[in-house]
C-alpha cells in the first residue's frame, strides 16, 4: 500500500512524499511524489533515508527521568503518568512560588507542522501565562528587513524561475538547502539563463554557477548599494515602476552616490568592474530574479542588507515579469487563523531565544526556573553555547525534553518524553520556498509510547486543571480553525480539500504577480527605499571590524548548513559527524600555521574553543573559515561545537542571532 506523507523538516521545499506499507505496518520506502508540482518525484538525500531515521535503534521509546548529573547522559525509564505528574506538579509549584512567567517554552522548527509546532503546545503555555519565546533563531532579521521595504512577504513561485533569463542566488546555496529549486534552474539554463552567485564560500551551488562573486561576509549591504549607485547613475532603472510603486527615490539617489563600485570593491572584496557589469546585467536582463536566502541575515548588518536587497526588483521593474522579482520567504502568503489555533491570551514577558544563555543565567524578577523544549535542540543550536550549558547546569532548573532522539538537550532534562515523528502523527503544512498547502495523516504506526505534541500537551493541560474547551480540541477541530480565517488565499480550502487533494496551491492567481502593480504591504502601498536604513558600516566581527579583535582573531568563520544533514536533527548519524566536524580552511591561512588536511586543528576565541578536522581548501575566501554546522556536542572531542564559538549579539533588525559575524583564530592542536 502506497500512503502519502509531507516532509516536516525546516526547509523551504516541504516535498510532498509517498511511502511503501506493508501488511504489518511497517515502511519499506520513502520516495518523492511524482504529482507535486515542486517535489516532482525526488527527495534530498536525508530524507530518502529518512526510515532509517525512523526504525533507528536509537530512537527514544519511552519516557525518562534524569539519573546522573545533567549533561551525563544517565537516565531511567519511567511510566508516562509519572512523568506527565512530575511535570504538571513541578510547573504548578513552580508557577506558584515564582510566578507563571518564570517557565519558558523553547521551541523552533524541528517540524513546520502547525498542529505540532504552534497549535496545542501554545495553547497550553498561553494558559499558563508562561513567558513568550521570540523564534528569533533562524530568518528574524531577513523578515523584518523585508517587512521594511516591501511590507509583506510574498515573492516569486519557484515555478516561475523556469522562466528567468538571470538567477542571482544571493546567500543561498540552492543546491544544498533548497534542491527542488534547482530542476526550474536547470530548464531555465536550457533556455539560455544565466545562474550567479553571491557566497564568500564556493558552495555546491557556486561550483555549477555561471559566476561566482566571492563577498566577504556581513558586507551584502555594501554590494546592494554599490549595484544601486551604477543602476541609478546609469539610468538603469524603471522610471515609471519607481514613480509609480515606490517612495524615497530622491533620498537613495543622494544616499548611494557614495557607494562607488571603487569603494564598494573594498568593503566587499568584489573587483570594481565586477560590480559594474553585475548591475548592468541584473538591470538589463529581463527576467531577472533574486533568490535571496537566509545566509546573509545571520550577520550584524543582515536586516539592512535583506532590506536593501528587497528594493532592487522595484528599481528594475522586475516585479512585471513573470520569473522576475525575489524569493525570500514565502510563507506569509498562508494566512491563516493563527489566533485561533494559538489563543493567545493575556500578553506576558517575552524572551528572545537567541539569548537564551542570558535567559537562564541573568535573568531575573522572574528568573527562568522551568525550560519545557520541543522541536529544537537548543543545546547545539544556540549561540553562545557555553553560556547555554552553564544554563542548563543549574540544579535549580526544571527542565522537560521532547524528543525523538537523546540529543544533548535532553541529556541536561530532567524528563524527556518520547515524541513521534512527522510520518507518525497528523499535521498541515505550510511551506517557505512554495505556495502549496498540505495535510498529512499517520502514515506509520508510533513505536514504543511515543506521543505526538499536540497529545502530550493536551494531556499536561489535563493534569493541571484547565478545563477550558480549546484542550478538548482533536487535530481535525484544530485544521478547521486554523483554516477558518476568512483571507481570500484560502477561500474554498477545506480539511475535506484537503483530504482529498492533499497538496492545495492557495488562490493566488495564475500567474502570480504579488506586486506586478504596486500593491505593496506597507502602509503606504509602496516599494519603501529606506536609504535611512542603509548606512553600511562592517560588522564589529568582520575583516574590517573592529581592529583589536581582529588582530587577536583574524579570520571570519561561517557555520552554514551543511548539504547534507539538517541543523542538528541527524546528528546522531557517522557520516553526517564526519561532514560536520570539519573545518575548512583556505589554503594561505593553512599555510600561515602549518596546517594540512587531516589535521586536529583548535578554532578559538573569547567565548570559547572548538576541535576540528581540517580540510584545506580553496572553497572558502582567504580569511574566511567554514564548519559545515550544526554537529552534535556530544560526539565531538570537547562536547561542543560553532556555537561555543558565536555570539549572542543581536542583529541590526528583528533581533536575530549573527552566527556568521564570528571571527577566531585557529591553530594546529599539540597530539
Ligand atoms: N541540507 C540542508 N538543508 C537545509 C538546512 C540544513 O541544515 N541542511 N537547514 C534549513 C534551514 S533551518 C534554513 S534556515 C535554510 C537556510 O538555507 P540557506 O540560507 O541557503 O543556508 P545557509 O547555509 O545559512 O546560507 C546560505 C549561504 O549563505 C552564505 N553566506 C554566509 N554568510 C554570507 C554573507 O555574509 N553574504 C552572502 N552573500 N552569503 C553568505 C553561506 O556560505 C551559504 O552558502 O536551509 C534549510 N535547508
Ligand atoms: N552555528 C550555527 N547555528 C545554527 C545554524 C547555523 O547555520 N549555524 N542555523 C540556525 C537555524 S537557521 C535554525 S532554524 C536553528 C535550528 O535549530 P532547531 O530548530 O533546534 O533544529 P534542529 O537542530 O534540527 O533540532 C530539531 C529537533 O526537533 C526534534 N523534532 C523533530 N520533530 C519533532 C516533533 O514532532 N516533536 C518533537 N518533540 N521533537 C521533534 C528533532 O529530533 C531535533 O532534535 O539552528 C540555528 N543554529
Ligand atoms: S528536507 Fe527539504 S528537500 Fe529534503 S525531503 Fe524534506 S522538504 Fe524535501
Ligand atoms: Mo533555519
Amino acid at each position: 500500500m502506497i500512503r502519502h506523507s509531507v516532509c516536516a523538516l525546516d526547509c523551504p521545499d516541504t516535498c510532498a512524499l509517498l511511502i511503501d506499507v506493508d501488511q504489518e505496518g511497517g515502511g519499506s520506502r520513502l520516495r518523492g511524489d511524482p504529482d507535486h508540482p515542486v517535489t516532482r518525484g525526488f527527495l534530498c538525500g536525508k530524507v530518502a533515508r529518512y526510515l532509517e531515521r525512523e526504525y533507528s535503534p536509537e530512537r527514544l521509546l519511552h519516557p525518562l527521568k534524569r539519573a546522573g548529573a545533567k549533561g551525563e547522559g544517565r537516565f531511567e525509564r519511567i511510566s508516562w503518568d509519572e512523568a506527565l505528574d512530575t511535570i504538571a506538579e513541578r510547573l504548578q509549584d513552580i508557577s506558584d512560588a515564582y510566578g507563571s512567567e518564570s517557565i519558558l517554552p523553547y521551541s523552533y522548527a524541528g517540524t513546520m507542522g502547525l498542529l505540532q509546532g504552534s497549535g496545542m503546545d501554545r495553547r497550553f503555555f498561553h494558559r499558563l501565562g508562561a513567558s513568550r519565546l521570540d523564534r528569533t533563531i533562524c530568518s528574524a532579521a531577513g523578515l523584518a528587513g523585508l517587512n521594511a521595504t516591501l511590507g509583506n512577504r510574498y515573492g516569486t513561485e519557484p515555478e516561475q524561475f523556469r522562466h528567468s533569463r538571470l538567477i542571482v542566488a544571493w546567500g543561498a546555496n540552492i543546491h544544498g538547502t533548497n534542491v527542488h529549486l534547482w530542476p526550474f534552474i536547470v530548464e531555465a539554463r536550457r533556455n539560455g539563463a544565466k545562474l550567479y552567485v553571491i557566497d564568500p564560500v564556493t558552495t555546491r551551488t557556486a561550483r555549477l554557477a555561471d559566476k561566482h562573486f566571492t563577498i566577504y561576509p556581513g558586507s551584502d549591504l555594501a554590494l546592494a548599494l554599490g549595484l544601486m549607485h551604477v543602476i541609478i547613475g546609469e539610468g538603469l532603472q524603471d522610471a515609471g515602476f519607481v514613480e509609480q510603486h515606490t517612495s524615497g527615490f530622491e533620498a537613495l539617489r543622494e544616499k548611494v552616490a557614495g557607494y562607488t563600485p571603487e569603494r564598494v570593491a573594498g568593503l566587499t572584496g568584489i573587483a570594481a568592474e565586477d560590480i559594474v557589469s553585475l548591475a548592468r546585467e541584473y538591470a538589463t536582463i529581463r527576467p531577472a530574479v533574486i533568490r535571496l536566502n537566509y545566509g546573509i541575515q545571520r550577520s550584524e548588518r543582515g536586516g539592512a542588507a535583506t532590506s536593501a536587497i528587497a528594493a532592487l526588483p522595484a528599481l528594475t521593474g522586475s516585479w512585471k515579469h513573470v520569473g522576475g522579482g525575489l524569493q525570500l520567504s514565502l510563507s506569509q502568503a498562508f494566512h491563516f487563523n493563527r489566533a485561533g489555533l494559538e489563543m493567545p491570551g493575556r500578553p506576558t514577558r517575552t524572551v528572545n531565544m537567541t539569548e537564551l544563555g542570558k535567559a537562564l543565567t541573568e535573568f531575573d524578577s522572574p528568573p527562568v526556573k522551568a525550560l519545557v523544549v520541543y522541536n529544537s535542540n537548543p543545546a547545539a543550536i544556540a549561540p553562545n553555547q557555553n553560556l547555554v550549558l552553564r544554563g542548563l547546569r543549574r540544579e535549580d532548573l526544571f527542565t522537560v525534553s521532547l524528543e525523538q532522539f537523546q540529543t544533548d538537550t535532553a541529556d541536561y532534562a530532567d524528563i524527556v518524553l518520547p515524541a513521534t515523528t512527522f510520518l507518525e502523527h497528523t499535521d498541515v503544512y505550510l511551506a517557505y520556498g512554495h505556495y502549496y498547502l498540505q495535510l498529512a495523516r499517520p502514515a506509520l504506526p508510533a513505536p514504543g509510547e511515543c506521543r505526538s505534541n499536540v497529545d502530550v500537551f493536551r494531556a499536561l493541560a489535563k493534569r493541571m486543571g484547565f478545563n477550558d474547551a480549546c484542550f478538548d480540541d482533536s487535530e481535525d477541530d484544530m485544521i478547521r480553525t486554523l483554516l477558518d480565517s476568512g483571507h481570500p488565499f484560502l477561500a474554498g480550502i477545506t480539511l475535506e480539500r484537503l483530504e482529498r487533494e492533499r497538496s492545495v496551491r492557495l488562490n493566488i492567481g495564475d500567474p502570480f504577480l504579488p506586486f506586478a502593480e504596486g500593491g505593496f504591504g506597507t502602509s503606504s502601498g509602496k516599494c519603501e527605499l529606506r536609504a535611512d536604513l542603509w548606512d553600511y558600516t562592517p560588522p564589529v566581527e568582520s575583516r574590517l571590524g573592529d581592529a583589536g579583535l581582529r588582530a587577536r582573531f583574524p579570520l571570519e568563520l561561517v557555520s552554514s548548513k551543511n548539504d547534507d544533514s539538517m541543523n542538528s536533527t541527524f546528528g546522531y548519524r557517522g557520516a553526517t559527524d564526519a561532514q560536520t566536524s570539519r573545518l575548512v580552511v583556505h589554503p594561505a591561512d593553512a599555510q600561515a600555521r602549518a596546517i594540512s588536511t587531516g589535521d586536529r586543528v583548535r578554532a578559538h576565541n573569547d567565548r570559547g574553543s572548538v576541535v576540528y578536522t581540517a580540510e584545506v581548501s580553496p572553497d572558502v575566501r582567504e580569511g574566511v573559515a567554514r564548519a559545515p554546522s550544526v554537529r552534535w556536542n556530544k560526539m565531538s572531542p570537547g562536547r561542543n561545537n560553532a556555537n561555543a564559538l558565536t555570539s549572542d549579539r543581536l542583529t541590526d533588525m528583528g533581533g536575530g542571532p549573527v552566527f556568521y559575524s564570528c571571527l577566531v583564530q585557529i591553530e594546529k592542536c599539540g597530539d
